[in-house]
């Protein structure tokens, strides 16, 4: 029996299978052993969501901050632990692991005080003796289903709102990366939820998550994956007309225009590109560089890539850790076959490289001067692969960056007030950087893209009370 349950109704409970937590940096090291929740436990722990959703829905906002301020300063404390825990599992350096683990530290502090501030309107109305009353309610059961890149802080950018909003939480978490997920349901087991308040159910996306899109005591669903769940998860939603949230993927564009500081630009290339080993949806994979800097800027970007470290996530001066998975990596690999086939240059790394230890080492690949049509630009790769391509000019640039099906984050490099701001005006993406990475985002701020990326309303910030409520006109008569 696995040491590490699923949590349902205020009880651990084996599960008859298994997940294996396997560390891609060293594949001979297994984490843990997880309980695998199967359809009948989703099941049982939606009931025990559905069954505590009414009382959680009026309960007192002092309690629901007391617990989530709680769970945050717990995370806080034991971020170092969490982060080494969560490398292990994932594979992302040990600093970006403990950086992701404070994250949702803060988050739920963020949240914690949002519960004190759910906010309504009061309104005149158009009949005399009438006042109307515009208030913020709990939609319910909610469905969480993340992704294995973000292992702790993509679940608490969910979990927290959720339950700040006065929902009840059905969490169920990628199979790849149990370990931070169970750390942090075991944190909210102990925040003084009542029971069925908060569930977790790891298990497989096709039954366990499959149960929960089925079932019509989940009111909603905040997923973030790959375009092609994220579909699955829009047909079964709106077939049975529950909300949806949707966060998918990226083909982020970062601009470098010939006016830019060029040190800060190769060094947002390089961090938007390559580190969490590209494994973030807000990746810079398209590198669109003002034709008259081009070469230049490759040269520079390519010795710096060249001199990043790939390595053991948690050995000391790695830059670039592991690739996920096999199936990640056999992706990558692909990916790299199908530029060079294509007839993209590939100027340094995409070669596959051992360490001490067995792992997914791969070194950080850079095509230059591609077209932007080429599948390794429309496509997203989510690895360690970054392309350059070339515009004559701004407008071209533009053009280019929003020449994708997706629209999360857009960079540009500049040192133009004009280009900037044209470019903010007419990014077509939900974020839009300038002299920054386009990754790297505030925990206090809507996140979420334009197009493809993304669908429905935001997360994160006061915007997240957009997805987790429900709204309730009061007419009130004399
Ligand atoms: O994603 P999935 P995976 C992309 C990236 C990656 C690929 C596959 O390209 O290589 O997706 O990753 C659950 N009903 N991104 O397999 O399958 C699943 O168990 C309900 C980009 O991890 O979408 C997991 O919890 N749930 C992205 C979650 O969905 C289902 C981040 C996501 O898994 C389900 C992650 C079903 N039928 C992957 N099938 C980004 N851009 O941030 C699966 N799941």
């Amino acid at each position: 029996m696995s040491d590490f349950q699923n949590y349902i109704d205020g009880k651990w409970v084996s599960s008859p299978a298994q997940i294996q937590n396997i560390n891609p940096s060293d594949t001979n090291d297994i984490i843990g052993d997880y309980a695998r929740a199967d359809k009948a436990q989703a099941e049982e722990a939606i009931a025990a969501a559905s069954a505590a959703s009414e009382s959680w829905r009026r309960s007192n906002i002092q309690q629901r901050f007391d617990s989530l301020d709680a769970i945050g300063t717990e995370i806080l404390a034991r971020k170092e632990e969490l982060g080494r825990l969560l490398a292990r599992e994932e594979g992302k350096t040990l600093p970006e692991a403990i950086g992701e683990a404070a994250r949702a530290g803060q988050v739920f502090k963020f949240f914690a005080g949002e519960a004190l501030r759910i906010q309504g309107e009061f309104m005149s109305s158009v009949r005399p003796g009438v006042e109307i009353e515009i208030s913020r309610e709990a939609v319910g059961v909610v469905g969480i289903i993340t992704p294995w890149n973000f292992p702790i802080a993509i679940p608490a950018w969910k979990i927290a709102p959720a339950l700040a909003y006065g929902n009840t939480v059905v969490f169920k978490p990628a199979e790849l990366v149990p370990g931070s997920a169970w750390a942090l349901s075991e944190i909210v087991s102990r925040s003084g939820l009542p029971e069925g308040v908060f569930n977790l159910v790891a298990g497989a996306g096709r039954e366990v998550g499959q149960a929960m899109l089925d079932d019509p005591r989940v009111n909603a669903v905040s997923f973030t994956g790959s375009v092609g769940t994220g579909a699955a998860v829009a047909g079964a939603c709106s077939a049975r007309g529950a909300k949806f949230q949707l966060e998918m993927g990226g083909k982020n564009p970062l601009i470098v225009l010939a006016d830019a500081d060029m040190d800060n630009a190769v060094a947002c290339a390089l961090n938007g590109a390559y580190f969490s080993t590209g494994q973030r949806c807000t990746a810079s994979s398209r590198l669109i560089i003002e034709a008259s800097v081009h070469d230049q800027f490759v040269d520079a970007l390519k010795t710096k890539v060249e001199s990043l470290t790939v390595g053991n996530a948690l050995d000391e001066g790695t830059q670039i850790g592991p690739v996920v998975d096999q199936r990640q990596f056999d992706q990558n690999a692909r990916y790299l076959d199908i530029g060079k086939s294509e007839g993209a240059d590939l100027v340094c790394g995409g070669d596959i490289v051992e360490r001490k230890t067995p792992g997914f080492y791969m070194t950080p690949a850079l095509f230059a001067d591609t077209g932007n049509d080429m599948r390794v630009n429309q496509e997203e790769i989510f690895g360690p692969v970054a392309t350059t391509i070339k515009a004559g000019d701004v407008e071209e640039a533009l053009a280019i960056a929003n020449d994708t099906a997706f629209g999360l984050s857009a960079g540009l490099c500049t040192t133009s007030l004009k280009s900037a701001v044209k470019f903010k005006r007419e990014s077509r993406a939900g974020m839009v950087m300038v002299n920054l990475p386009t990754a790297g985002v505030d925990y206090h701020v809507p996140f979420g893209g334009a197009k493809g990326s993304s669908f429905g309303s935001r997360e994160q910030g006061r915007y997240a009370a957009e997805f987790y409520t429900t709204v309730k006109t009061a007419y009130l008569g004399a």
